[in-house]
C-alpha cells in the first residue's frame, strides 16, 4: 500500500478541547482517526503529546512513509516516530494506517485485525456521574467518578436498549437534568444514595423487560487520594488505606456490585490483591494504563480480574494488542474503553471486537459515545447477514 500523504489537523473533542486528527491518503483511498483525551488521568499513562499538539502536526505532516505492508509494520513506524509523537498522535496514526491496509484487502477494521472472537463485547454503560467529570449539584456531587449498568441481553443492540432504559429510569428517580462530560447524569447525591437508585433501576429493569442488568462503579480512587488518605467530600471523610479497602468490600457486599474500577490509589497493587479475592470483578485503569509492564506487575500480584484497556494510555496499537493477549493468557477480563473526551471516531469499537474484549466501555448518551455503539450494533448486523 503506498502513502501518498499525511494530513494532520486540531479538532475539538466532546469537551472542546484541541485534540488530533490524522487522515492518510494512499492509493486505496483516504483514511482519518481521531483521538479522545482523559481528564482523570493515570500518573503512569505515556504523555498525550512530546512537546505540544502543534509540534506533532509539523512533524506528521512532514513525515514520509512510503510503504506499508502489514501489522508488524507498526514496529518500523514506531522507530520513525519515536521521541516525536505523544500517544494520541501514535494511536490516531496508526489506526488510520490500519483501516488503509484493512481496505487493501477489502476488509472491515475489525475483520483485518483478526475477525470477530467467540462473542461480541458487552457494553459498560456510565449513566450517573461523579468525582472529576461532574460539576455537580448546589455544590455537592458523589464522590465516584461513573455509575455503571451492564446489561446483559442477548443481542449487543438489546444491551444497548436496556441501557437507554436504565439511564432514563435513573434520571427518573435522581431527578436530574444536566449531564456531566460523558452524558452521565450529574446528582448532588452521594455514593450511597446513587447506589441505591442503581439497584431499584436494576429492579425496575427486571419487572418491567425481563432483562438482566449489574451494577458497577468507577470509584477513580486515584483523583481524591492525598498524602496517604482517602478524601471524601460527600459526606466530608477521611479513609486511611485500611479503611478505603473496608469501606470498598462493604459497598460490594451491601449494594451487590459486579465491577469495581480503580477503587484504590494506581500504585497500590497489593491493596488491589485484597479486594480481588472476591467474585466482583476488580478492574485495573490507572493501575495498569494499558502498559505490558504494570499489566505484569498488577499479575504477579493477583491485583485485577479484569483491565482498562484504552489504546491512547499507551499510543502504540502493538502494546495495546500485546496488553490484551497477555491479559487473556491468564484469565483477565479485557474491557476496551473511551476517554471521558472523545469525538465521534469508532476505532476502538473495531478494536474491541477484533481482538476479542470482553466488554466496551463508551458511556449511553451523546453522539461520541453513541457512535461507537452504533458502530458495534452494525458489525452484529452484518454477522447476521
Ligand atoms: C476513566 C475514563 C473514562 P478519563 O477513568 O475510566 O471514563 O476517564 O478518560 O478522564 O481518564
Ligand atoms: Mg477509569
Amino acid at each position: 500500500m503506498k502513502i501518498h500523504n499525511i494530513q494532520v489537523q486540531a479538532i475539538e473533542n466532546s469537551r472542546r478541547e484541541k485534540t488530533v486528527q490524522v487522515i492518510i491518503k494512499t492509493n486505496y483511498g483516504k483514511f482519518s482517526t481521531s483521538a479522545p483525551s482523559g481528564k482523570s488521568k493515570g500518573e503512569y499513562e505515556a504523555p498525550a503529546y512530546t512537546k505540544n499538539l502543534k509540534a506533532e502536526i509539523e512533524f506528521l505532516n512532514q513525515l514520509q512513509l512510503s510503504e506499508i505492508l502489514c501489522f508488524r509494520d507498526l514496529i518500523k513506524v514506531e522507530k520513525i516516530c519515536k521521541g516525536k509523537l505523544g500517544a494520541n498522535s501514535l494511536f490516531a496514526l496508526e489506526a488510520s494506517l490500519l483501516k488503509a491496509l484493512a481496505k487493501k484487502q477489502g476488509k472491515e477494521l475489525w475483520q483485518y485485525l483478526g475477525g470477530k472472537h467467540k462473542k461480541l463485547p458487552r457494553p459498560v454503560g456510565n449513566a450517573v456521574g461523579g468525582g472529576l467529570h461532574s460539576r455537580g449539584v448546589n455544590g455537592r456531587k458523589p464522590d465516584f467518578q461513573e455509575f455503571l449498568f451492564i446489561p446483559n441481553s442477548k443481542t449487543f443492540k438489546q444491551c444497548v436498549k436496556i441501557n437507554y432504559k436504565a439511564y432514563k429510569f435513573a434520571k427518573k428517580f435522581l431527578g436530574s437534568r444536566n449531564r456531566n462530560d460523558e452524558g452521565a447524569w450529574e446528582t448532588e447525591k452521594n455514593n450511597k444514595e446513587v447506589l441505591e437508585i442503581m439497584n431499584k433501576v436494576k429492579e425496575k429493569i427486571w419487572d418491567k423487560y425481563k432483562e438482566k442488568v449489574v451494577v458497577g462503579i468507577d470509584a477513580a480512587a486515584s483523583s481524591f487520594y492525598k498524602n496517604g488518605k482517602y478524601l471524601y467530600q460527600n459526606p466530608t471523610r477521611q479513609l486511611s488505606r485500611k479503611g478505603q479497602i473496608e469501606h470498598i468490600k462493604n459497598l460490594i457486599n451491601q449494594y451487590n456490585l459486579y465491577y469495581i474500577e480503580s477503587p484504590l490509589d494506581e500504585d497500590d497493587f497489593s491493596g488491589f490483591k485484597k479486594l480481588s479475592r472476591g467474585k466482583c470483578f476488580i478492574v485495573g485503569d490507572d493501575l495498569t494504563v494499558t502498559n505490558p509492564v504494570r499489566l505484569k506487575k498488577a499479575i504477579k500480584n493477583k491485583s485485577i480480574k479484569m483491565i482498562i484497556v484504552k489504546p491512547n494510555q499507551v499510543g502504540s496499537l502493538l502494546k495495546t494488542k500485546e496488553v490484551i493477549q497477555l491479559a487473556r493468557k491468564h484469565k483477565i477480563k479485557t474491557i476496551m474503553s473511551h476517554r471521558s473526551g472523545e469525538t465521534e471516531d469508532d476505532t476502538i469499537s473495531d478494536l474491541a471486537v477484533a481482538w476479542g474484549c470482553d466488554f466496551i466501555k463508551t458511556g449511553i448518551y451523546g453522539r461520541e459515545r453513541e457512535a461507537k455503539l452504533k458502530r458495534i450494533i452494525e458489525i452484529e448486523r452484518s454477522l447476521k447477514r
